[in-house]
């Protein structure tokens, strides 16, 4: 696997968390679904982050390229990102991973509440579970879709020349995104109040 390199004999019990974690979340996802009628997850990815990137993020932050660094001292060699139809959803997730016994958390950010100046919104937490940390990005789809465009765009040499009218546009269809997820959660309280 192309991984190895990099990430040696933790390998195994990486995999074994990302196992773990997918049926804690498949889990908790049935377990809302019996007692809410309603699946609060539209989709989960999980990766363990490429050596490539792994070994530009060391390049980035300054950091020997080892084992040591990529597992402990960054913190996102294991991700996961739960995509939900609705923001309630996404909070409530994040306080059900938060209650859970065998992850601690280590440290979260809300990037819904308080947006990227870029227009970004995710809500982020680092876990921690036998020594490993674990990167959970939670967010609506519309959120997701934003996050997925934006990231393609930032790839695109091409751009260079409109970026401002680019970065100004952007950030005007992640507020209307966020605005119209606002009026989806309004929706489905009057629907499910009734
Ligand atoms: P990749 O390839 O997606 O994993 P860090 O660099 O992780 O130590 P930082 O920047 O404080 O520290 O982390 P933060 O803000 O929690 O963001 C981490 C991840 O969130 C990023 O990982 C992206 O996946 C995503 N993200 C953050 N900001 C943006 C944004 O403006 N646009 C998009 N599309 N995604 C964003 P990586 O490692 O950068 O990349």
């Amino acid at each position: 696997m192309e991984a190895e390199g990099i990430y040696g004999e933790h390998l195994p019990e990486m995999e074994k968390i990302i196992d773990e974690m997918k049926t804690r979340i498949d889990l908790l996802r049935e377990h809302i679904r019996q007692k809410r009628g309603m699946d609060p997850v539209e989709h989960c990815l999980s990766r363990i982050k490429s050596e490539d990137s792994m070994r530009e993020k060391c390049r980035r932050k300054g950091l020997p390229e080892t084992a040591d660094s990529v597992l402990f001292q960054i913190h996102d060699a294991i991700g996961f990102r739960i995509v939900c139809a609705f923001v309630s959803d996404v909070y409530m997730i994040r306080d059900y991973l938060a209650d859970s016994d065998e992850l601690e958390v280590i440290e979260e950010k809300d990037y819904i509440r308080n947006a990227k100046p870029n227009g970004y919104r995710s809500y982020h937490m680092i876990l921690q579970t036998r020594g490993y940390y674990i990167e959970v990005q939670l967010r609506t789809i519309s959120m997701d879709t934003w996050a997925a465009l934006e990231h393609h765009l930032k790839y695109k040499k091409q751009i260079s020349g409109n970026e401002d009218l680019i970065v100004k546009e952007l950030k005007r269809c992640a507020d209307e995104l966020a605005s119209t997820d606002v009026s989806m959660q309004t929706l489905r309280d009057m629907i499910l109040d009734h």
